[in-house]
């Protein structure tokens, strides 16, 4: 009786009392089901990241608000409901656009909440004044400032909806700061239920037909799996197509892990030729630089694409696909199975492409594996991922950027859940590391996985975003960076080399541009908040920090392995267009 009526108190409370526009905007969030809130407070949004943490929603102050979106884009793929990124006016709204940049590129849901100065000082020269609405609209789907109080559940919710439905990307919602304090009795807000997933929409039947058709006649057949895939979460249907069919498939950095990379039928190791196909399905991955825009000499001039993809924008973007099916990847997997399976039609296990892509794969395997055996101190790239990926978890997450360490490590350490590697993507773009592994730890001790998140990192790409190591010890989440320190972007020069350098004049003068410090002690970045650091020159080094590293749930960890300041990749076999300079 007497929790009825205490019930009953609160409730007549809630509805009669006035509320802010911090609460208003705190709630309506956490209506959409945000989950996680990620950014830099001042004025004038810190009542709302208050409001937020007052709602339920999980706040993590970061160090740089480019990093806080990168973390709130990450939350947005790896859980499918966006996060969120909170920033102040003028420059931290601008540090933010090159996470929604990112996001959008990537095609992941984030929205970002920016203060702005009060809007009867807009045009007057105000603390940190900007068009901010116009801004973001270079770098998003959506970008508005709600025109009321009233109004600020409705854009809340267009705004998320508009970041995951359709190709998924990056939302702005501004709030001046005069409406950030402002009141509104709460009887005049309209409440706004949660938007549901976004609705499911399948491919025209006469395309499958035609795909079909493609597919069967095809000789060199290869499946691409995107990142579109692991975020439409179609790793059902496709391992059933994949299995079903007898069809080899090649995943892009991220498309790693829908299906897992130790699949018979994963071709990854013999990538340059699986591309040369005869028929490729495309699935949830675009024939840009990452696929060398689906044209020769990377493929064949006469490939036949059947192209499965979200967006009706991206279809026939640089080839005009055989096919077009245009919808969810996991619904219209599972249309194409339900035809294969009627005809059970399978490709062949003795062809000539088969036996073509397994000799090159062992080819391959074995030369990689001729690298990572060598015993040299200082050790070369092969090395460190040999031990990393021997240690690490099947389970664990990947974050990983860098030049030669993203290109090698993603060689070598391989992926076998969806959604589990997180790198510089569709935009190549450095920093974006810590901040996904960060937004990786928070999402997995969330749901409580007892999963790990291993970031390895390029010591050019850890500089970017370095700070947030103290965030990492702060919040106590156990992720475990691995710096792979060459002393430079790409490559570096030996200490004693560098020490030459100031003989021959003005280091600004004569250092190389890719030069950084060398043997940067990374680790004490580390050791300095609390965390474990570990400066790693041999093998064994290698393997007992990482043991410790894993072992150890209450902190982060910082590996600082130092290399061959000039360990380079193995040859490649189109070295003119391999884009290294990622
Ligand atoms: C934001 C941004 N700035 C600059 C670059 C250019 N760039 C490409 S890779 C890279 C760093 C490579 O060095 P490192 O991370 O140390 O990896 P390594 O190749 O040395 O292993 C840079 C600066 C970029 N991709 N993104
Ligand atoms: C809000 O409006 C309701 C309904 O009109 C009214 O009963 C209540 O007193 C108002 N609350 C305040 C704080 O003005
Ligand atoms: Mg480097």
């Amino acid at each position: 009786m007497f929790t009825s009526f205490a019930l009953w108190t609160v409730f007549c409370k809630t509805i009669m009392e006035d509320v802010t526009g911090a609460q208003l905007i705190a709630e309506a969030l956490k209506a959409q089901d945000v989950e996680y809130m990620f950014g830099i407070v001042g004025v004038p949004i810190i009542e709302v990241a208050m409001a937020a943490q007052a709602s339920g929603i999980k706040y993590l102050g970061m160090r740089n608000e480019q990093a806080a979106c990168y973390a709130a884009s990450a939350v947005g793929y790896l859980t499918g409901r966006p996060g969120a990124c909170l920033v102040v006016s003028g420059p931290g709204l601008i540090h933010a656009l090159g996470g929604m940049a990112n996001a959008n590129m990537n095609c992941w849901p984030v929205i970002v909440i920016g203060g702005s100065s009060d809007q009867n000082q807009e045009t007057t020269g105000a603390f940190q004044e900007f068009p901010q609405v116009e801004a973001c609209r270079l770098y998003s789907k959506f970008s508005a400032r709600p025109s009321s109080l009233e109004m600020i559940p409705s854009v809340v919710e267009k705004a998320v909806r508009t970041s995951m439905y359709g190709r998924p990307g990056a939302v702005y919602v501004d709030i001046s700061g005069d409406m950030v304090n402002a009141k509104v009795n709460r009887s005049k807000v309209r409440e706004v239920l949660c938007c549901p997933h976004p609705p499911v929409s399948m491919a025209d039947n006469v395309a499958i037909t035609e795909a079909l058709t493609v597919i069967k006649g095809a000789k060199r057949p290869l499946l691409i799996i995107g990142k579109g895939a692991a975020h439409g979460r179609a790793e059902g249907p496709l391992r059933e197509l994949v299995e079903g069919c007898g069809l080899p498939f090649l995943p892009t950095p991220m498309g790693k892990g829908v299906l897992p990379d130790d699949h018979p039928n994963c071709v990854a190791a013999a990538r340059s030729r699986a591309l040369q196909a005869d028929v490729v399905l495309l699935l949830g991955a675009r024939l840009n630089w990452i696929l060398h825009f689906g044209l020769p000499p990377r493929f064949d001039p006469h490939v036949k694409v059947i192209q499965v993809d979200l967006c009706a924008e991206e279809i026939g973007n640089n080839v005009r696909p055989a096919a077009a099916l245009l919808g969810d990847i996991g619904a219209v997997v599972k249309q194409l199975l339900e035809q294969v399976r009627k005809d059970r039609w399978k490709y062949p296990a003795d062809t000539e492409w088969w036996s073509m892509l397994k000799e090159k794969m062992a080819a391959n395997s074995k030369m990689t594996k001729a690298l990572a055996l060598q015993v040299t101190t200082p050790m070369n790239y092969y090395q460190v991922f040999h031990h990393v990926a021997q240690l690490l978890p099947r389970d664990c997450v990947i974050v990983s950027e860098g030049a030669n360490t993203m290109d090698i490590g993603r060689t070598m350490l391989h992926n076998y859940l969806p959604r589990h590697r997180l790198d510089a993507g569709t935009f190549g773009t450095m920093g974006v590391g810590l901040g996904f592994a960060i937004a990786a730890a928070a999402v997995q001790r969330g749901q409580n996985t007892g999963r790990r998140v291993v970031c390895i990192e390029g010591d050019s790409a850890f500089g970017f975003s370095g700070m947030e190591v103290e965030t990492m010890c702060r919040y106590k989440l156990p992720v475990i960076i691995i710096v792979v320190n060459n002393n430079g972007i790409y490559s570096g020069l030996d200490a004693e080399t560098w020490g030459t350098m100031e003989e021959m004049g003005d280091l600004t003068t004569v250092a190389p541009p890719v030069s950084l410090l060398p043997d940067a002690r990374y680790d004490e970045v580390m050791t300095a908040f609390g965390g474990r650091g570990f400066l790693v020159r041999t093998e064994a080094e290698l393997q007992s920090s990482l043991q410790l590293s894993l072992q150890d749930w209450e902190r982060p960890s910082l590996l600082n392995v130092l290399i061959d300041p000039s360990s380079d990749r193995k040859q490649q076999e189109f070295p003119w267009l391999t884009r290294s300079n990622l």
